[in-house]
């Protein structure tokens, strides 16, 4: 009796939407659409460590969470930040990252970084590096990065 209601429920329910509702409904969206701006990463040796820096740009009423990062270019692609801790630069890897709502979040050096460790093969200037983003949604986000040298850095702080 009870999935007999629940049906019907769902019937009227579909009914509805086919009628006056339907346009509005048709130009909500329910994912926050965001994408990658201005990406780039730094060379990097094989083995050794590299990353990839970009703004995220969310365009809508909608708040999303990046959770996970990957690359083609390593297997052990993580989401990192870095910062200044007693004088010294320091990072850690970042489980998630919250994306507002008609915000932009910045990946660059010395903060937020996708970090390429160990990669396969040298990163030299000139190539590009696939990256892919997941997001709690389910959504993923991908983006092919040119790789050029990275500006105004100290040497102690390469990788980050
Ligand atoms: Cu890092």
């Amino acid at each position: 009796m009870k999935k007999i209601t629940l049906l019907l429920f769902v019937t009227i329910t579909a009914f509805a939407c086919t009628s006056e509702k339907k346009e509005t409904m048709e130009v909500t969206p329910v994912v926050a659409d965001i994408s990658i701006e201005d990406g780039w990463a730094r060379p990097g040796k094989a083995g050794m460590m590299s990353a990839a820096y970009f703004r995220l740009e969310n365009t809508t009423d909608i708040a999303d969470t990046l959770v996970s990062a990957s690359s083609n270019v390593s297997n052990n692609t993580q989401i990192h930040l870095s910062y200044e801790k007693d004088g010294l630069m320091v990072m850690e890897e970042q489980e998630f990252v919250p994306v507002p709502a008609n915000a932009s979040v910045m990946f660059k050096q010395g903060g937020l970084h996708i970090m390429l460790i160990q990669p396969d093969n040298d990163i030299n200037e000139g190539d590009s590096v696939a990256v892919e983003l997941t997001f709690k949604s389910g959504r993923t986000l991908s983006a092919q990065v040119p790789v050029r040298p990275a500006t105004g850095m100290k040497m102690d702080m390469q990788g980050h």
